[in-house]
């Protein structure tokens, strides 16, 4: 029994590590998505928000937690492909044992057809489990076409999978075999099928190992999450300084030649673009501050830029979206999506960019192109466009199934920058504080500052002012004339002359409220 739990164990390895390699060579090669991904993604998108953030708390962060998510799921693969083995190699056994039927590639005929069904069952398992995520395609094929991509590269990776565990199995049969009724013909020594099999077996772990350092380096760990904060913040952020936030492990890297955006859904005429027939309409420039949802008073998860881009309402014109549209579903290369109303998705301001800072965009902003909408969180704005969806409901994002939302404007924002008030400040000495504000589409009227713990408040200067859609730069100049304690806090009042609410919220579920207060220690 050892010896046969054996045998089928080294089967399903050498099967398993055969479809991880050619899993991991279709993901770089050819942007489709490993199964890992997909799960990762789909499990993401059903976990409540509270418990989404005690998980990346108890994993020491999005990255870690991502790091394990993969892992694991790679590992949970082997760990399947070794049962699968097992039970091929027990079953094979068994019907060898109590039957005369003339076996088929040295196993049993009914085991063959059990593996073959089991294989065709896994992989119907995998499709209707993963399908709402099917139509990522990491190089931006549009999602029709790569959901069809992604279905058949499963058939191939599980028959990859069946056809090598079968054969290896049948390579370690315990006396030699000298050819057989189905005409193929093995006649080798079983030290040498050994040899063979182990040298293949390190063939294929090494060169998956290699895609997975490689893929590895070229992974989100080293950007995501990151913020623009601290000295010499410019009004509009370059390109390379601009904050990122991403779901992914390995994010898209779209061809240029493969993408194209589909408009389709609730219209009379579905329409596929490609980047040129963008780039060819007429164009606006707009520039348009971003911020995450998840950004905590007082952080850099915000950011500014000019974009370039035609607005959807043109798309959807051009579609002929119908009248009972009630929302668009705007979905990314990655198979993340998120949804605003049909009404905001019709505002001029709402766009398809695909310039930033008058260059291409760049890669991790969501080349070739991005959704800006002006007033809603930065997870509104999908990266990596490949399909604007109309539809006649109220359609929840990925985020927004995890329970984030329901609202997600940007409330009223201000923060302290400067100067470091970490060491003590002599009285009589003048300082010029500043920082930023941001009220979304709303535009910030005038900002305040307060260094008496709130009991007065006193006008700040705006030193830029930018436009409705953008934050504002203000200075506020300073003279603290007693040695003290000062605790300083800054609010905002935006164009429809609403004063930023003092009311302490933490990010989750729906953006972070309140003032961001700093203390200033004032020395003799
Ligand atoms: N396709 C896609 N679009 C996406 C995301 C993503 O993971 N995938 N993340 C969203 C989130 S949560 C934010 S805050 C913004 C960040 O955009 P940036 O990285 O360009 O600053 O992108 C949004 N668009
Ligand atoms: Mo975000």
């Amino acid at each position: 029994m050892a010896g046969t739990i054996l045998r089928g164990a080294l089967a399903g390895l050498s099967g398993g590590l055969a479809m991880l390699t050619l899993m991991l060579l279709l993901r770089s090669v050819a942007g489709v998505p490993t199964t890992a991904e997909l799960l990762g993604d789909r499990v993401a998108a059903l976990i409540p928000y509270d418990t989404f953030l005690w998980l990346l708390g108890a994993f020491g962060g999005y990255n870690s937690f991502k790091q394990i998510g993969i892992g694991s799921a790679l590992a949970g693969q082997l760990g399947l492909a070794v049962v699968g083995g097992i039970a091929l190699s027990v079953l094979s056994r068994r019907e060898m044992a109590g039957t005369d039927t003339a076996p088929l590639w040295g196993i049993g005929r009914r085991t063959v057809l059990t593996v073959a069904a089991l294989t065709t069952a896994a992989w119907l398992v995998v499709v209707v489990a993963l399908f709402p995520n099917l139509d990522t395609h990491y190089f931006g094929l549009a999602p029709g076409v790569a959901t069809i991509v992604t279905i058949v590269s499963l058939a191939v990776l599980l028959a990859v999978f069946a056809a090598v565990t079968v054969f290896v199995f049948r390579l370690l049969a315990p006396a030699p075999v000298s050819g057989d009724e189905a005409g193929v013909s093995v006649v080798v020594n079983p030290g040498r099928r050994r040899l063979f099999i182990g040298g293949a077996g390190a063939v294929l772990a090494a060169s998956s190992g290699g895609m997975l350092v490689r893929l590895y380096d070229r992974a989100t760990f080293s950007y995501d999450g990151m913020q623009y904060i601290g000295p010499n913040l410019e009004p509009i952020t370059p390109n390379e300084r601009f904050y990122t936030v991403t779901k992914n492990v390995v994010d898209p890297r779209v061809n240029r030649a493969l993408w194209a955006l589909e408009v389709n859904g609730l219209v009379d005429r579905p329409q596929t673009y490609d980047l040129g027939r963008i780039e060819a309409m007429s164009s606006t420039e707009q520039e348009t501050t971003l911020m995450c949802i998840s950004n905590p008073i007082g952080w850099g998860l915000i950011s500014n830029a000019v974009w370039t881009g035609v607005p959807m309402r043109v798309l959807l014109e051009e579609a002929g979206a119908r009248d009972d549209a009630v929302e668009v579903v705007l979905h990314g290369a990655d198979g993340y999506s998120d949804t605003f109303s049909f009404e905001k998705a019709m505002e001029p301001t709402t766009l398809v960019a695909y310039r930033m800072n008058g260059e291409e965009l760049p890669q991790r902003h969501g080349f070739p192109a991005r959704i800006i909408v002006p007033g809603l969180y930065g997870e509104k704005n999908v990266k990596w466009v490949t399909r604007i969806e109309v539809v006649d409901h109220d359609a929840k994002g990925f985020y927004e199934s995890q329970g984030w939302g329901p609202d997600f404007t940007v409330p009223n924002r201000s923060r302290i920058d400067g100067p470091s008030l970490r060491d003590p400040i002599r009285a009589g000495a003048p300082i010029a504080l500043h920082g930023m504000a941001f009220a979304g589409n709303r535009g910030v009227r005038a900002v305040e500052v307060s260094t008496d713990d709130q009991r007065t408040w006193e006008p700040a200067e705006i030193t830029y002012e930018g436009t409705a859609l953008t934050w504002s730069f203000w200075k506020y100049d300073w003279q603290p004339e007693q040695a003290a304690e000062y605790e300083i806090a800054v609010r905002m009042v935006d164009g429809d002359g609403m004063v930023q609410t003092s009311e302490e919220r933490g990010t989750a579920p729906s953006g972070a409220t309140g003032y961001h207060i700093v203390t200033a220690t004032v020395v003799a």
